[in-house]
């Protein structure tokens, strides 16, 4: 048999399709290969459109730039993909605004509870004035934080045992929220007993009733199947949260310019329309979540805001975010103390 030359090894393998599957689209490696983590299953829009501007990238730069998806916490929880995306072990990172605010504080401002009532306000705040102002304290840890905003959304409440029908229906109760410090404030302030987990381990925490509730929008409960281990929904509204596209900051400064740019352009682009995406799922979850079983109510929602208020828990965060945050945060939302 003649020695293979490289052309028609090529040519054989071209006539053999099944005996190269495993051969990369783009023979070539790229320059630049980064990984990108999150916490979300691959059927959620953040990871739908994250993966489309992933493979735009790959194509508009000729294959130079690759982004892979790592979803679903398989890298690790948010703590970890966090102190990953910090040191380089990854190139990027979705946190929750909630997730973000353990290494910068200031990102947790558009989760104080029931500040914003509707998403014009949302959408307004943080792609101007009070995003800007979280964006810059983001890139003074050396991290870069993508422009657009990610959409999360509301976050409603669900439990196993009993609807919450007002504030007092949290007092005593065991809840899961997201490793983050106003979170734990916020239910403290209610009287519930709050307990911080990563979301890697919601699931099973209420499946053994380690907890008995947890709050997410719904979109997410959806995504994770929590309406399987979980019987009411209440529709709380208590929290808009939103997710940071960040990158490690060398990694971002490594890359040419016109491969930054067109990397902006393209998660930017992806995160209006996933924000669109999750507009459109708000239409019609309900009713899906409905049909799996889970019983909605709506809560008197001055009840929970009153008991926030009598706990002193707006007084307390403004001291914390400082006053020029909180001056931007009541300008997009009025006055909440
Ligand atoms: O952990 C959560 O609850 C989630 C998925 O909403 C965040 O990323 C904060």
């Amino acid at each position: 048999m003649p020695t293979m030359t490289r052309r028609t090894l090529l040519r054989t393998m071209a006539a053999a399709p099944a005996l190269y599957l495993g051969v990369p689209k783009f023979a070539r490696a790229a320059e630049f290969s980064y990984k990108y983590a999150n916490n979300l299953p691959m059927s959620h829009p953040l990871n739908v459109r994250s993966q489309e501007a992933a493979d735009r990238i790959r194509k508009e730069s000729n294959g130079r730039l690759e982004i892979n998806i790592f979803p679903n916490n398989q890298l690790g929880g948010d703590t970890d993909m966090l102190s990953q995306v910090r040191s380089g072990g990854i190139e990027l990172f979705t946190p929750s605004a909630l997730v973000i605010a353990t290494v910068v504080p200031v990102a947790a401002i558009n989760a104080v509870g029931f500040a914003f009532s509707n998403y014009d306000q949302v959408w307004s705040a943080m792609d101007g004035k009070l995003g800007a102002h979280v964006r810059e304290a983001i890139g003074k840890s050396r991290l870069y934080a993508f422009e657009k905003m990610w959409d999360n959304g509301f976050r409603q409440t669900t439990t196993s045992n009993k609807p919450i029908q007002s504030a007092s229906d949290l007092s005593g109760s065991k809840i899961r929220v997201p490793v983050s410090p106003l979170s734990i404030s916020m239910f403290k302030a209610l009287s519930a007993a709050p307990a911080s987990l990563q979301f890697s381990e919601v699931y099973s925490a209420l499946q053994t009733r380690i907890v008995d509730a947890q709050e997410n929008p719904l979109p997410i409960i959806q995504a994770a199947k929590l309406y399987e281990v979980q019987k009411y929904c209440s529709l709380t509204n208590h929290i808009w949260d939103g997710y940071w596209f960040i990158a490690n900051g060398r990694a971002f400064e490594r890359l040419p310019a016109e491969l930054r740019t067109l990397w902006e352009t393209a998660f930017n682009e992806a995160g209006i329309k996933q924000r669109e995406d999750l507009k459109a799922m708000n239409q019609s979850i309900q009713k899906d979540l409905e049909a799996k079983g889970l019983a909605f109510n709506q809560p008197k929602a001055d009840t929970f805001q009153a008991a926030l208020r009598k706990a002193g828990f707006y007084e307390e965060w403004r001291g914390k975010f400082g006053d020029q945050a909180w001056g931007l945060l009541e300008g997009a939302v009025g006055k909440l103390a």
